[in-house]
């Protein structure tokens, strides 16, 4: 990652590296998912765009399970994995060090689909997720990674952000969220099958417009996380104290004691349980 891209970076908190995929890449990664189309998945009218007049459309086709398609349509999925134009940029954007939370998913479009509101922007601020950088390093939780398997032009749709807003000190006004009225302030990168597109997942305001174009969007998202921070994935398994630690050591605890042998796992909506002090100085767990 050199400087210019790093500047990008910085400043925008997304970055576009274009022709990272051969002609030939692009290919063989589109018959995987033409092979396994039976399989994709289209999502409920509006379950993304939500109140939105803007972002309004059909269900959002998606296809899950990428890494683990048989030989050898899971080959292309499995080279993006780990493929050098992605490690480079990561070990710098990730403060040194990432891994796979999530994903890959495919997620398609033919005109019509729907968009997804703005979200991420740091609202509420989110540790595991956010953007911050001290002495020259920077770091960011969760990036994104999306690979595009056709063509994004201009006025297509597909992914949206807000330049910048990973450093906004000020709410999202909920006419951006929406797209209703964005103050201008909505950005849809256009580039060309075979381009990577890294986005700051979380700490960026991002979306999707409604697709617009007659030639379908195929877009793969790899969501990463710097070794230290723990999203999803199979988290919400692994993070049981019987898990984490073992049956026998935390055989007998109390609910309190066994709040603080869960493991990592920070989008557990509610999942594992909070300590309090109450007014009497007990340790109890948070309502
Ligand atoms: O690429 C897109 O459509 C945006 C996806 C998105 O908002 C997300 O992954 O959080």
């Amino acid at each position: 990652m050199d400087e210019r891209e790093l500047y990008f970076w910085d400043l925008t908190g997304y970055l576009i590296v274009r022709n990272v995929l051969t002609s030939e890449e692009v290919v063989a990664a589109n018959e995987a998912i033409d092979h396994f189309a039976d399989r994709i998945q289209i999502g409920e009218d509006n379950q993304g765009a939500r109140d939105s007049e803007t972002l309004r459309g059909t269900g959002r086709p998606t296809l899950g399970g990428l890494l683990e398609l048989p030989k050898p349509y899971c080959d292309p999925f499995r080279k993006m994995l780990a493929h050098p134009a992605v490690v480079m940029r990561l070990n710098v954007m990730c403060g040194r060090y990432f891994r796979l939370d999530h994903g890959p998913l495919l997620i398609a479009g033919v005109k019509g689909t729907e968009g997804l509101t703005l979200h991420g922007s740091g609202e509420p601020h989110r540790p595991y997720v956010a953007y911050h950088h001290q002495n020259d390093v920077p770091y960011c939780g969760g990036v994104t990674v999306t690979w595009q398997l056709t063509d994004v032009k201009e006025g297509d749709g597909g992914f949206v952000c807000v330049p910048g807003s990973h450093k906004s000190q000020y709410p999202m006004p909920d006419g951006v969220r929406t797209c209703d009225d964005d103050l201008g302030t909505v950005v849809q990168p256009a580039m060309s099958a075979g381009g990577i597109l890294f986005f700051m997942d979380g700490a960026q305001t991002h979306g999707t417009h409604p697709w617009q174009s007659e030639a379908p969007r195929r877009s793969i998202l790899f969501k990463y996380a710097a070794r230290n921070s723990v999203r999803s994935g199979p988290a919400r398994a692994l993070a049981m104290p019987e898990v984490w630690w073992n049956a026998e050591l935390v055989e007998g605890m109390t609910e309190v004691q066994r709040a603080v042998m869960y493991g990592p796992y920070s989008n557990h909506a509610g999942a594992v349980p909070f300590l309090t002090v109450d007014e009497d100085d007990v340790v109890c767990l948070e309502e």
